[in-house]
């Protein structure tokens, strides 16, 4: 493997050859399996949040907060889905692990699944062939934080779309029929490769990704948030993670919970991981010894925001102009060696040329 002429490729808009992005993956693989489920890290380092495809904007967070390996990276999860080039930002990541190993972290989201990301598009045409208004109503029980709904959002792949319209439909009216193109990776790996060979490597790494990072000891980082079975940093520790994510349990909910203003636990309208708050964050970084928590998950208008009145724990976003129609700052949070924090936020890239191709079956929700 000659990983610096790859970087090079995939940095000018091509891809892999399909046994030249296999040895990748399986040279990965051989590196994840050695990290542990709280993979320790030394500051300085900088903490990212989703990317999601957008991977001219991947490069604009490298011209942020600079280049590996003068910069270390900690990477919360979901890589790929939603943007057009979840396959460029995967190989990308993934070459810049194989290249330096030390100076990069990659963690699973709820994206690096292999049931998501292959069931993104068939289920948002089952629900356009079962009735536009299905969809409607379940987004609508989700902005008026009814949760009875969870029939519809039981599955991973529902909550994802809800999810989108959710997070990415404030300036939208809501039961109107609008189309948005939504891209999940196995399709975008069919149409770049002309067969699912690719997305197998891709989704088989993902089963090797750890679920979080701990920086001096002092802050931990996974992408959903916290869980009620977990409440020592050591109960992470002896998760057996590599397997697709399951449905429930403590696995589940560090990719899929979400902080709220509330005290403590809540059953989450995502139908899966849970909501959790103010007094169960501050319980957990007492006991661990924390000073923060940080994660993903979650768009955040303005790039990044704290919850809770002791701060306790952060949200990091890093894909601006979300879906390329949210109009929202990204922003990436860099440790100094004190541990002194700097938020660095950055825009949409005006670099477009990789977008598209627009060949996949237009969708309307
Ligand atoms: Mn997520």
């Amino acid at each position: 493997m000659d990983l610096d002429q790859w970087i090079s490729k995939v940095k000018d808009g091509q891809h892999l050859l399909e046994d030249e992005l296999q040895l990748l993956c399986e040279y990965v693989k051989e590196i994840l399996i050695e990290e542990s489920n709280v993979q320790p890290v030394n500051s300085p380092v900088t903490v990212c949040g989703d990317i999601h495809g957008q991977f001219h904007d991947l490069m604009k967070l490298f011209e942020t907060g600079g280049h590996v390996p003068e910069t270390n990276y900690i990477f919360m999860g979901d890589f790929v889905d939603r943007g057009y080039n979840s396959l460029e930002v995967f190989t990308i990541l993934l070459l810049l692990k194989a290249r330096y190993p030390a100076n990069i972290t990659l963690l699973r989201g709820n994206h690096e699944s292999r049931q998501l990301t292959q069931d993104l598009v068939g289920l948002v045409y089952w629900l356009w062939l079962l009735d536009i208004g299905i969809l409607q109503i379940g987004v609508m029980c989700i902005i008026k934080d009814v949760t009875s709904c969870n029939f519809l959002f039981a599955h991973p792949a529902a909550v994802s779309i809800v999810n989108l319209i959710w997070n990415g439909g404030k300036e939208r009216e809501v039961g109107k029929q609008s189309e948005v193109e939504v891209y999940g990776f196995y399709d975008e790996c069919q149409r770049k490769y002309g067969n699912a060979n690719a997305w197998r490597y891709c989704t088989d790494v993902f089963d090797y990704l750890t679920l979080s990072a701990i920086i001096d000891g002092t802050v931990l980082c996974v992408h959903g948030g916290l869980s009620p079975d977990i409440r020592t940093i050591d109960q992470i520790r002896v998760v057996d993670r590599n397997c697709e994510i399951p449905h429930e349990g403590p696995f589940c909910d560090l990719m899929w919970s979400d902080p709220e203003d509330i005290e403590t636990w809540a059953v989450s309208p995502r139908g899966a991981g849970w909501l959790f708050g103010s007094r169960v964050t501050s319980e957990f970084n007492h006991v661990n010894n924390l000073d923060l928590v940080c994660r993903a998950h979650q768009l955040v208008q303005e790039g990044l925001k704290y919850m809770f009145q002791d701060k306790g724990l952060v949200t990091v976003w890093s894909a601006p102009n979300y879906c390329y129609r949210c109009g929202n700052v990204a922003s990436i949070l860099s440790f100094n060696e004190n541990m002194e924090r700097e938020v660095k936020f950055f825009t949409e890239t005006e670099n477009n040329q990789m977008r598209g191709p627009r060949t996949g079956v237009p969708y309307f929700l």
